[in-house]
Formats: structure tokens, sequence, C-alpha cells
């Protein structure tokens, strides 16, 4: 029974040591183009976080989903000739875009990995018009 105790206080012990270090993962704070929103003339995708990550493994892709006319139809189309780089400050990534963005549906799927290098990842849709 003892024995069983400790087991338990072990694992919950184990479980709060790994529950912990997720607070301090970056978590991202804003996009622009916001996410949801309607842009036009969009040449930079900008994601800020709220704690610094670690650029050289860090990134993002643009990927056009939809597009006016093929609604439902559109395969996903991942945008070429972007250039990702992180912000001096180490908590902004910054795409380049060789062209504006054409008419429609954008996930940018985005990962950054933070100071402990666990990795994190997300997603951000917009419109572009
Ligand atoms: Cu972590």
């Amino acid at each position: 029974m003892k024995v069983f105790r400790a087991l338990v206080v072990a694992a919950t012990a184990l479980g709060l040591a790994s529950a912990l270090p997720a607070l301090a993962h970056p978590a991202l704070v804003s996009a622009t183009p916001g996410a949801t929103t309607t842009a036009s003339n969009v040449k930079t995708v900008t994601l800020t976080f709220n704690e610094t990550f670690l650029p050289q493994m860090s990134g993002m892709e643009i990927v056009m989903t939809g597009m006016p006319g093929m609604e439902g139809h559109h395969p996903a189309m991942k945008i070429g000739g972007v250039k990702v780089a992180a912000g001096a400050d180490q908590k902004t990534l910054v795409a380049t875009l060789a062209r504006a963005l054409p008419a429609g549906s954008y996930d940018v799927n985005w990962h950054v990995v933070g100071t402990d290098t666990h990795r994190v990842s997300g997603k951000v849709s917009f419109t572009v018009k």
C-alpha cells in the first residue's frame, strides 16, 4: 500500500513537472493580416509572439485554400517564393512574399520552437480580396 501511494505521488509530481513548462511556451499574440479578417495588397505576413523563440527552427508556410469562383473545389496550394525571417527581438516572424497574394482564402501554418526546445504550432486563416 505504501508503495502504491508513493507511485501515485511520484506520478502526480511528474504530471505537474511536465505541465508546468507548457506555461512558458511562446504563444501567438497577434497576426497581420489578422485571423479571420479580409485584407488587400498582402505582401508580408507578420506573426508576433509573447516570448522569444529559436529562429532557425521556426517558420511558417502560406497555403491558398480557396479562390473566388472555386468555392469548395480549390486544392490547397502552398505559396512559393516566400522568405521567412525572425525579427531582431526574436518574438516576431515575418514572411515576405515575392508578390501580393491573389484574391482568395489562406491558411498560415506556423511553428516556433521555444527556448526550452519544445515546438508549438498553429494556424491563422484570413481572406484576401
Ligand atoms: Cu516546453
